[in-house]
């Protein structure tokens, strides 16, 4: 079976107590899958979205001491849709892993991620957390609500749209041309893939919330933009034809 080469990507805004130890995750997953001769390279990429703490010193310190690790920083803070452009844009590898810098899953499951996408033919998977109460009730149904509307709008079954653990074949996002500047950035993600007729399966994970820092991602300003976009962008999504195969 051939074998890929992986990026896993981070967007991080003043997560300076968080990088060292995401880093350094990301990092034995990728050895331990180099050493089982499951991949044939990995690297880390890092997208400091302006952090006005020390996240982007320390990021360039150690790709400075490891060449895997890259950083891409961003001049002013443009919100996690444009990181995860930036990131899919700087990735290089075949496949890409995109999470959260917070640690919310066990990287390892980076290896069940690899072999289901090879062996299910799939061209994303997607993650879904088992269990999140330990974030509050009020974020646990809007999130169902969420990936109830979802569902609705733009005929999509997923059943934890904004959870960041999504590996993706590279053709795919080089495919699709992503608009959203705030957190719609996963539903616009998925739809289009999922309208382009792109497989995506999905596997449960367990959830650890985050341990140090501040969740910034659950205000109201953010779920009122992530509405707007999902008004402005949901025309180009559902126009959207599958492709055609190609000769
Ligand atoms: N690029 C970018 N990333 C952000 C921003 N705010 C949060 N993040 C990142 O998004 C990820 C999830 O953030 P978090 O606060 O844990 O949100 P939650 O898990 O939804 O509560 C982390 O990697 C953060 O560093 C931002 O303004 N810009
Ligand atoms: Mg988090």
């Amino acid at each position: 079976m051939i074998k890929h080469s992986v990026s896993i990507f981070y967007p991080a805004y003043n997560e300076q107590t968080y990088i060292l130890r995401a880093v350094e995750a990301a990092r034995e997953v990728g050895e331990r899958m180099l050493k089982d001769e499951e991949i044939t390279g990995f690297e880390i990429l890092i997208v400091n979205d302006a952090s006005t703490d020390d996240t982007g010193r320390i990021a360039d310190q150690l790709a400075a001491e490891d060449e895997r690790i890259r950083v891409v920083h961003h001049q002013r803070n443009i919100g996690l849709g444009g990181a995860v452009r930036s990131g899919f844009k700087h990735a290089r590898n075949d496949l890409i892993l995109y999470s959260d810098i917070d640690l919310p899953f066990d990287m390892m499951e980076l290896c069940k991620a690899y072999r289901l996408i090879r062996y299910y033919e799939a061209d994303i998977v997607s993650a879904f957390r088992y269990d999140r109460t330990t974030e509050g009730i009020r974020r646990l149904i809007y999130s169902k609500i969420y990936n109830a509307l979802i569902m609705l709008f733009f005929r999509l079954r997923i059943k934890d749209v904004n959870f960041a653990f999504k590996l993706v074949r590279r053709e795919v996002f080089d495919r699709i041309d992503l608009k959203a500047e705030g957190s719609f950035i996963d539903a616009e993600f998925l739809a289009k893939a999922n309208r382009l007729g792109y497989k995506i399966i999905q596997f449960g994970t367990n959830y650890f919330h985050r341990s140090r820092g501040v969740s910034t991602l659950s205000s109201p300003a953010v779920i009122i933009k992530i509405l707007i976009e999902l008004g402005r962008l949901r025309k180009e999504i559902m126009g959207l034809a599958p492709l055609e195969p190609e000769s």
